[in-house]
């Protein structure tokens, strides 16, 4: 049973001095950037010192994707080029991604907060942990790495993909945590057989899920046939990576790391702060970061959160399991995608014509995107090999926009309905699972 660190449980009201002391740190480094100054110059706030109270926090302008979109590449540092030690990306909306930049004491925190998170599911020094999130631009991999190694835990830098190799590994090192998106999980258990791997053979306790929403049923199922207990962990880019918030021993709901992060849910239609316990979108302060600052950013996740104790002990309240998001981004195996992004690439491409369709399906446990396209009529040719070559074509633009090679279709112009009203482009046929409640699972 894993003993919470001092921070883990200070009282509600030490929390509280911490953060605002922290708070208004945060707001001084955030008024170092060009983006900052211009956007707190009308709300009274001049300085951190400003900040009377917690609930001050609502004063500030929230941040949205788009802002980040707009500071690229370097509008929101603050800090000297010399003292960032490294940037993550993501997925922006169109072609231009959200870049964060970390200092050596960003990356030591992050570090700190994923450690933390992983001795809270139980995990020690003792443990074997395969990473299988995808290491680069993408925090899944990197971010919970030195976290790993810094609990003294033996990480098997695995990345992504390659389920043959990711089983042998297992087999071979006696690995004992796993860190997953939750269907790359299933479909890796979907393949011991073709690999010849038994379940027996394999020393697998835990496993870390997130990147991708996931609903109780889903762990309940890899809990049950992986016969492990699965851990659902939350965090974004913009806030770091992985270590946002986290599961403990207890697995009902996930600790949001307080002394990291100030957490509001707000009516995602009106801006309004909610009342604790109500649903909405989560919007998260980052307190430490030196190299990008981010108040109150919208995160565009629908949660609510937890205020009840814990039994573990940790007085850092939950949030739920995410419901859903607010705007239209895509979460395909893991991979954000904003069908806007698809548009821009599609669109781009001479001899395609303005109607097209996205459609996100279940190929087993994985999911598979695939975009449909009308040709102009001029270029419909009846040459099998210019369509192959204008198809592979799309694909690998897209997949340089995006990072997923989608399944392209090309058809003949009028193939794709038409609407009357507000275009349909995005068709998710992925089962929406029945939800039970948190922690519900045998
Ligand atoms: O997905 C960071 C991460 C990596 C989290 C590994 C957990 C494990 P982004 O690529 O920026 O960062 O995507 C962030 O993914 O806003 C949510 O919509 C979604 N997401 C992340 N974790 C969960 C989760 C990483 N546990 C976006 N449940 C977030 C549901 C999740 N959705």
């Amino acid at each position: 049973m894993s003993t919470p660190s001092p921070v883990e449980t200070l009282s509600r009201h030490e929390l509280a001095d911490l953060q605002l002391t922290k708070l208004r740190q945060a707001v001084d480094r955030a008024l170092s950037t060009s983006h900052y100054q211009a956007k707190l110059a009308g709300c009274g706030i001049a300085c951190g010192e400003d900040l009377k109270t917690l609930a001050d926090l609502r004063k500030l302008p929230f941040t949205v994707k788009d802002d980040l979109r707009q500071a690229f590449p370097d509008g929101l540092k603050a800090v000297p080029q010399s003292e960032v030690v490294r940037m993550h990306a993501s997925s922006g909306t169109t072609g231009i991604p959200t870049v964060i930049y970390y200092t050596r004491a960003d990356i030591d925190r992050w570090t700190e907060l994923g450690a933390r998170s992983a001795a809270a599911t139980g995990c020690t020094s003792a443990d074997v942990f395969q990473n299988m999130m995808s290491y680069g631009l993408f925090t899944g991999g990197l971010g919970l790495h030195y976290a790993a190694e810094r609990l003294g835990m033996m990480v098997i830098p695995a990345g992504g993909g390659n389920t043959q190799r990711q089983l042998k590994l297992m087999k071979d090192f006696g690995t004992t945590v796993v860190h997953a998106t939750p269907s790359y999980l299933l479909h890796v258990y979907d393949q011991l057989a073709e690999f010849g791997v038994d379940r027996k053979d394999l020393k697998l306790q835990r496993a870390f899920v997130g990147a991708e929403p996931h609903t109780e049923d889903i762990r309940c199922r890899l809990e049950a046939l992986w016969g492990i207990q699965v851990f659902n962990s939350y965090g974004l880019s913009e806030m770091n990576g992985p270590g946002v918030a986290f599961e403990c021993v207890h697995r009902a709901g996930m600790h949001l790391w307080e002394d990291a992060y100030l957490m509001e849910i707000i009516d995602p239609d009106t801006g309004e702060v909610l009342p604790e316990g109500a649903e909405g979108e989560l919007v998260l302060t980052i307190l430490d970061r030196q190299a990008t600052p981010l108040l109150r950013y919208r995160t565009r996740d629908l949660t609510s959160i937890i205020a009840e104790p814990c039994a573990c002990g940790r007085t850092h309240r939950r949030i739920r399991r995410i419901k859903g998001r607010s705007d239209d981004m895509l979460i395909i195996n893991g991979v954000n995608v904003f069908p806007s992004q698809i548009e821009e690439v599609v669109m781009k491409t001479a001899g395609v014509g303005s109607n097209y369709q996205i459609l996100v399906k279940k190929d087993g446990a994985l999911d598979s995107l695939i975009v449909r396209l009308e040709l102009d009529a001029p270029h419909f040719s009846d040459d099998m090999r210019d369509l192959e070559a204008l198809r592979s074509r799309i694909a690998g633009n897209l997949m340089t926009s995006i990072s997923l090679k989608p399944k392209v279709e090309l058809h003949e112009p009028g193939f794709l309905p038409v609407s009357e009203g507000k275009a349909v482009r995005v068709i998710d046929e992925r089962p929406t699972l029945p939800e039970g409640p948190e922690g519900s699972c045998p």
